[in-house]
């Protein structure tokens, strides 16, 4: 897809070309989904030979599975095969010449399911722990048994699920003559699941074309590799026509991938000045029915364990995580990941802290920030660059006037809180990284190619994936910086594996690290070349982890009467090292913590007891809206990374993380209760404060 100078104009006008706009003469699939949390089938009567079963369709297309130390390997077949484990998962596919047809055959589809009142869900895995993890670092007998007190506090974040704007989608079209699958899908990743179809179909990678279209929003589900993706596929090729799939919202909501349902139980040693020694910290994940592809069940539960307390300086460090198998909707990536648990867990606790010690939370936080880089943390982290001080100073002058126009509203009885979140994260893993953790099925590298066209146009095709996060601005003027081209003469092509280098597509804010890097030293070599005509120039790299960090000030007030939190005033200070686009980076932030905002204060799925899903409407399922979201000022610091060409870190997810700590600190303020559970909705407040 090429992402030219006019692509951006096409999508303000409304006419990008999205998924379900491709013109492609194709048969519409519809999937017969599980009314069931955990039952086995045990028959399905099709319409008139316009659908496969699960049974049939294992025999097309193998399943997905990742491996990896502490993991259970289970399969996850693109239709369940036997048995469902979660409302929604999908167990027969229909086709017709449009949707609504497609839609009728599978409500006149027939499936017989006996429920399983209990016992595992995999065989694999009978104790329900798909992942498990211990790791410890430091003396931590010596650190907690100096300590002047000791505090533990168990925070728990709620069940979320990304919601772009556009749902998922794919469309697969069989060449018989060549031997050719081409694939258009709405992903993050065009190169994982070019590898992923041709390993699941038995065909060579290069008979494999992964397309990407206009992207209406990624925020992490779109970085996995989907069952309706292998089935989608499969089903063209058995058919030997174009077949196409358009999630509904319902879909989305009940089976694309959730994420974020966490426990995290800490405990905290401190000594007398209030100093922090050492963390205990238990982390347990609902991952629910599988381990997603290829993240697999240990995303959120390592991720969490990696993050917490990662400003601060910690003599030791301790760490049991899990992830625990439900008959929910798998949980997958979700811009943050982990990282919000860890940082709103630990910040939570932070502001505890301060208020068991007499302190100011604020200044808590600088007496145990980390001040000197690079170093390597009592959790393992190797932080690359950062002034952490830096950034709490920033907040200093508004901080104060803010506790200002707090003593004044509480004077006048109004709850009016303010909350502090500070945080580091890591982004741009690469390859390396993974397979030291022994995970495989995670691409690493990132990978540009820069060719001087015979007219002079500078031609860029890397192996990122463009969601919305407008790549191809950023990439133009930096062509025209390294290059001294003007910007109309740069084309940009990304997410087409026939027209671009292989890379890891977008995830953990590595554009900005190894994708950045490779197109930087790229550019550089063809700029030495000195441009001439039919020079072409390849770069892969395989980045070394970065450290963002931010400073985050919300204030909010609740109304008492209906017990609602608004956001009234936030700042965010970042440090993604050096900011290349600074309108995209703003941008980020800015979406980031409106996120962010809906994890603290609105968004929730749950399930009944008996495991129906229980938000299956976005009348249920509550997202921030315009309104809520006040004016986001942003500042930045920048302490380079030494690891990237450019400095550069990455901000994709720092907005969110910052705002799961600064907002719910916020609100726990106001109403002056230990909200320690999310999302802090009214009648959770309501019943805090009456308790
Ligand atoms: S949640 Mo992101 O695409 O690493």
């Amino acid at each position: 897809m090429k992402a030219g100078s006019d692509a951006e104009e096409r999508l303000v006008r409304g006419q990008g070309d999205f998924l379900a706009d491709l013109d492609l003469d194709a048969l519409e699939a519809c999937f017969v989904r599980s009314p069931y949390p955990h039952a086995r089938v045990q028959s399905i009567s099709l319409p008139g030979g316009r659908g496969l079963t699960g049974a049939q369709l294992a025999r097309l297309a193998g399943p997905l599975r990742v491996d990896g130390p502490g993991l259970k390997a289970v399969p996850w077949w693109p239709l369940a095969v036997e048995k469902v484990r979660f409302v929604g998962e999908a167990v027969a596919v229909v086709w017709a010449e449009d949707r609504y047809l497609a839609e009728d055959l599978a409500d006149e589809t027939e499936v017989d399911y006996e429920p399983i009142p209990a016992g595992p869900l995999h065989e694999e895995a009978p104790d329900g722990v798909l992942y498990e993890s211990r790791r410890e670092g430091g003396d931590f007998e010596a650190a907690f048994g100096r300590a002047a007190r000791v505090l533990e506090r168990t925070f728990k974040t709620a069940r979320q699920t990304p919601i772009p704007l556009e749902a998922r989608g794919v469309v697969a079209r069989w060449d018989g003559a060549a031997g050719r699958l081409t694939v258009w899908t709405s992903t993050q990743v065009p190169n994982l699941v070019r590898t992923v179809l041709a390993s699941s179909l038995q065909l060579a990678e290069g008979d494999v074309r992964v397309i990407v279209p206009v992207v209406g929003g990624g925020f992490g589900l779109k970085a996995h590799v989907f069952p309706e993706e292998l089935a989608v596929a499969a089903l063209a090729r058995h058919l030997g026509r174009t077949v196409r799939w358009v999630e509904d919202r319902r879909e989305n909501l009940l089976a694309s991938a959730h994420a974020h349902e966490e426990t995290v139980r800490l405990r905290l040693a401190l000594d007398d000045q209030g100093r922090f020694l050492a963390v205990d910290a238990e982390v347990s994940c609902d991952v629910g029915a599988y381990s997603v592809f290829p993240f697999s069940a240990s995303l959120e539960p390592v991720t969490t364990g990696q993050t917490l307390f990662g400003p601060y300086a910690l003599e030791a460090f301790r760490l049991h995580a899990s992830g625990l198998a439900s008959s929910k909707c798998p949980a997958g990536a979700y811009r943050g990941v982990g990282m919000n648990a860890a940082a709103f867990a630990t910040e939570r606790m932070v502001d505890i802290a301060a208020r068991e010690l007499g302190l100011d939370p604020l200044e808590l936080r600088r007496r145990n920030a980390i001040r000197e880089f690079p170093t390597v943390t009592a959790a393992g982290r190797e932080l690359d660059s950062g002034d952490y001080l830096g950034l709490l100073g920033r907040l200093d002058a508004p901080y104060r006037e803010l506790r200002r126009q707090q003593a004044e509203a509480r004077r006048e009885g109004r709850l009016f809180g303010i909350g502090v979140g500070f945080f580091n994260e890591h982004s741009g893993t690469g390859a390396s990284e993974y397979q030291t953790r022994g995970i495989t099925t995670i691409p690493g590298v990132d990978s540009a190619r820069v060719r001087v066209g015979e007219d002079g146009t500078i031609e860029i095709a890397t192996g990122g994936a463009d969601a919305g996060q407008g790549h191809a601005e950023t990439y133009r003027l930096l062509a025209a910086r390294e290059l001294g081209v003007a910007a109309e003469k740069v084309v940009v092509f990304e997410g087409d594996t026939d027209a671009c280098p292989p890379g890891s597509g977008t995830f953990v804010s590595r554009g900005a690290v190894g994708g950045l890097t490779a197109l930087t030293e790229a550019l550089r070599e063809v700029a030495e070349k000195d441009l001439a005509p039919g020079l072409e120039v390849t770069r892969v790299v395989d980045p070394k982890q970065v450290f963002p960090s931010g400073a985050h000030l919300a204030a909010v007030e609740v109304d008492p009467l209906g017990l609602n939190p608004r956001v009234i005033r936030y700042l965010a200070v970042e440090d993604c090292g050096v900011v290349v686009n600074e309108r995209a980076a703003e941008a980020q932030v800015r979406g980031g913590v409106a996120m962010g905002m809906g994890g603290v204060l609105l968004e929730e799925i749950r399930y009944s007891e008996d495991g129906q899903p229980l938000a299956s409407t976005l009348l249920d399922y509550l997202v921030p809206l315009a309104p809520d979201v006040p004016e986001i000022e942003i500042e930045h610091q920048e302490s380079p990374s030494p690891l990237t060409a450019l400095g550069s870190k990455g901000v994709g997810e720092a907005g969110t993380i910052g705002a799961f700590a600064a907002v719910a600190n916020a609100v726990a303020d106001a109403v002056q209760a230990e909200l320690n559970e999310l999302p802090c909705s009214p009648d959770r407040i309501f019943h805090l404060r009456r308790s």
